[in-house]
């Protein structure tokens, strides 16, 4: 596709056409990939890399939306096309980005169903964020959680069509089955460590406790491919709309920003075949889980870190908090903690690059044109701090050493949690009963929703009662 460079077209934008594969000529590959969660993320990451990739021409996606018809109905009309644009420090370069062939509202599940029974669609990748996949603070699939148990309800009565993105993924998989269709990658680019696994279990959790048969052919034919995704994509703004429009000369009511950056390591079988991603730099390795927790601790532990230290002290953007001595102080030291336990036998024999991984993420935090916001990286804490500071505060502690910049991501969680107009969160009625609770015993109870592990530690609870406030403004 063609990178155009930012200029004024002058027009006025009632006057403009909006884009759509007339307006800009643009191959329509047949589908062959089914993505759940079809949000900016996605376009940023895996259809940007889908449509770079030299087969592209081979591989169309369907994508289907999560809980809202919002960005199917927008990206349908026109004709699943959309802008990327690349947002650098020294300005924006703009790209129509043509992989996506069919945008669909999630609730259509008969259409999920018909497209991944069709045997020439070779995987379904998935975008579902993370506290989607419904794990316990055990690590497994919560069966208990109403939504879940209400698919599955759905499910044994044939009565209707499931709501969650894995009751419906299940649903197509038993139509895949029934079809003959054969065998295919169900590809997770959720920010979750062990992703691959994580999207087995629920998936084979649910087929279980639905059918043991379809379980069995999950397992027989479904390869579940860990991945490790990385582009920080900001939410789209009215004023990105009018750039592209003064850029492109076309009106895109739903372009995508992000930035340069992209990386994207898998791990895992493809058998019914896959697009040439290597040709957009996307790597693929035998032993994930270095890269994974390489990304997971250090981007995704420093975003979770600056998102509640740095909306505690008043700022709004990653930039901004990072621009805050206090709050750069906390992500060095917590990445200082964290590398700790990415090096030597844990990096496996990976070549991880620490020093410069840490560089550039210094860079692309500070890129002050992604205006990221520190309230989108703050939702759904309960989940994400299982995998950004739990991890690096239980190596730590194993190591005899204390933990204390991942418990200070916690601490402020915490106080987050007891402070945000809106807490944004799976657990968030859990967390404010928690909340209710006096000293030691609140941060107990606040802690074992997030790991009971942790929480069963008094010196861990000690340490963290002994972080909160420390983050406050003025301190
Ligand atoms: C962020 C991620 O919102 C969040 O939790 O940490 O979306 C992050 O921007 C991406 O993982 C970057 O690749």
């Amino acid at each position: 596709m063609s990178i155009e460079q930012a200029g004024t077209t002058g027009k006025a934008a009632e006057s403009l056409p909006q884009l759509n594969r007339t307006v800009h000529a643009a191959a329509k590959p047949p589908v062959r990939i089914v993505h759940l969660g079809l949000g900016a993320f996605h376009r940023s990451h895996q259809a940007w890399f889908t449509s770079q990739a030299g087969d592209a021409a081979e591989w169309g996606i369907a994508a289907f939306t999560g809980r809202r018809p919002d960005a199917a109905l927008a990206l349908a009309e026109q004709d699943g096309l959309f802008t990327l644009v690349e947002r650098a420090d020294s300005g924006d370069s703009f790209a129509v980005v043509g992989s996506m062939v069919e945008a669909v509202d999630g609730a259509d599940v008969q259409r999920l169903a018909e497209l991944v029974s069709a045997p020439a669609t070779a995987m379904v990748t998935l975008t579902v964020t993370e506290a989607a996949y419904r794990l316990g603070a055990d690590g497994q699939l919560d069966t208990t959680a109403s939504d879940v148990a209400g698919d599955l309800a759905l499910l044994a009565s044939g009565s209707g069509s499931p709501s969650t993105p894995l009751g419906r993924l299940v649903f197509a998989l038993a139509a895949r089955r029934a079809a003959g269709a054969g065998p295919l990658a169900v590809v997770c680019c959720d920010n979750l460590a062990n992703n691959g696994t994580v999207a087995r279990n629920a998936v084979a959790g649910l087929a279980q406790a639905w059918d043991a048969e379809l379980a069995a052919w999950v397992e027989a034919n479904v390869s579940f491919v860990s991945t490790s995704v990385d582009r920080i994509t900001p939410r789209t703004t009215e004023a990105d709309i009018a750039a592209v429009e003064a850029a492109c000369g076309y009106r895109d009511n739903s372009p995508v920003v992000a930035e340069p950056f992209s990386n994207w390591v898998l791990s895992g079988d493809f058998p019914a075949g896959r697009p040439r991603w290597e040709d957009a730099g996307a790597v693929f390795v035998n032993h994930i889980e270095p890269y994974e927790n390489r990304k997971l601790w250090l981007l995704n532990g420093a975003h979770s870190l600056l998102a509640y230290a740095g909306q505690l002290r008043g700022h709004t953007t990653v930039a901004q908090a990072l621009a805050d001595a206090q709050c750069l102080t906390a992500v060095e030291t917590f990445w200082d903690e964290a590398e700790a336990n990415l090096s030597g036998d844990a990096a496996g024999g990976a070549d991880l690059q620490i020093p410069a991984y840490r560089a550039a993420l210094l860079a692309r935090f500070s890129n002050a044109r992604i205006a990221h916001h520190l309230a989108q990286i703050a939702m759904d804490g309960s989940t994400k701090l299982r995998m950004r500071a739990v991890p690096v505060l239980l190596a730590e502690r194993a190591q005899g050493r204390s933990g204390a910049a991942a418990a200070l991501m916690i601490a402020a969680w915490i106080d987050y949690s007891a402070a945000a107009e809106t807490f944004h969160d799976p657990l968030a009625d859990e967390v404010a009963a928690a909340n209710r609770l006096d000293g030691a015993e609140r941060v107990r109870a606040v802690l074992a929703l997030v790991d009971p592990a942790v929480a069963a530690d008094d010196a861990v609870v000690e340490l963290v009662s002994g972080l909160l406030g420390t983050c406050a403004a003025g301190s």
